[in-house]
């Protein structure tokens, strides 16, 4: 009798024992696993935004400062082992900006990665050498010299979509397309890469659709209705795999050329097609104003840096001098 009582009191403590240890066991757990995703969760989360829009109405990421984490990112590109090309074009006296871009790129555009810089010139002389880091070239590429300023700007879609056939797929992922009259001044790096990307324009965001300065001209084939549009996007800055910037290019100088023969040129020449291809064509990502800033539209709140800036030039020496 009293061995049996015995055993029973002895029951109960393992049972109670059991459940202590197993509550032990779940807490050391649920710390084990806390430690885990503690700091990533807290640094991705650090700066979350919410003083700006940061997904479109499609599910596209707009990237702000505070958004995304680079050390994340940067070991998924180096994985996949991604190289980027960058086109600048630098016709007539526009071959002054190419040092200086290239020597601020050096410091903040894609440190770490693949990069080939594609730079369009029609003196290609005046390009000067320039040291790159590790795993970064230059290639010069001869183009034709266009009269009309309109001409320069938008011939980069036909030499961007030449230049994808014949080189770009073969030598590079991505396709950063941008203006040659700019510096880096912060930090770009792959958070700009995806399939296709467009860049909020400094001067039209937060600006009300009906009041984008969108083509509004129904003849024309950059066309958008007044009620129509989302954002409007920079022709200065654009992206995406070598198949989108194809189809991208491809459009716009389809279309450029369709104008042409109507005799017609839309508002904001290539940034009006653009638009209208992105529009319809909608972008994967969106790279905030930080990406495309000019001073003369001041230092906002919301602008925590500013990456890409615009030079300062003198539109009279620059542009009507030879
Ligand atoms: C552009 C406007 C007037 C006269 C000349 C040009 C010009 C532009 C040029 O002579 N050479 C040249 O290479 N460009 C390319 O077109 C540059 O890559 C330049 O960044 C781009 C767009 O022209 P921007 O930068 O003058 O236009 P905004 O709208 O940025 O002022
Ligand atoms: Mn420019």
């Amino acid at each position: 009798m009293s061995i049996n009582r015995a055993e029973k009191i002895c029951w109960k403590k393992c049972w109670i024992l059991n459940y202590v240890l197993a509550f032990l066991l779940f807490t050391i757990w649920c710390f084990s696993m806390m430690w885990r995703w503690h700091p990533v969760v807290v640094y991705a989360c650090k700066e979350q935004r919410s003083d700006v829009l940061i997904l479109s109405p499609w599910l596209a990421p707009i990237v702000w400062n505070g958004t995304y984490n680079s050390v994340i990112l940067n070991a998924q590109f180096h994985q996949r082992n991604v190289r980027v090309g960058i086109t600048v074009f630098a016709t007539k006296k526009y071959t002054i900006f190419v040092q200086n871009f290239i020597d601020t790129a050096e410091k903040y555009f894609m440190v770490g990665h693949k990069v080939t810089y594609y730079v369009f010139t029609d003196r290609v002389s005046d390009i000067p050498a320039i040291d790159l880091r590790e795993g970064r070239h230059l290639v010069v590429l001869q183009v034709p010299t266009y009269q009309r300023w309109q001409d320069v700007s938008m011939r980069r879609m036909e030499m961007i979509r030449h230049t994808s056939q014949e080189r770009f797929i073969n030598e590079v992922d991505y396709l950063v397309c941008v203006d040659v009259d700019m510096i880096f001044s912060d930090e770009i790096g792959v958070e700009i890469l995806s399939n296709l990307v467009g860049t909020l324009h400094p001067g039209m965001f937060s600006v009300p659709r009906e009041s984008c300065t969108y083509e509004r001209n129904p003849q024309s084939e950059a066309y958008i209705p007044t009620d129509d549009g989302d954002f409007y996007y920079a022709g200065g800055f654009f992206g995406g795999t070598i198949e989108e910037i194809y189809k991208l290019t491809n459009f716009c100088h389809n279309a450029m050329m369709a104008d042409q023969a109507k005799n017609i040129e839309a508002i904001w020449h290539d940034e009006s097609y653009l638009n209208k291809y992105l529009l319809y064509h909608k972008p994967t990502k969106i790279l905030s104003p930080e990406y495309l800033w000019d001073d003369d539209f001041g230092r906002p709140d919301y602008l925590k840096r500013r990456r890409f800036l615009a030079v300062r030039k003198n539109h009279y020496q620059i542009r009507n001098r030879r």
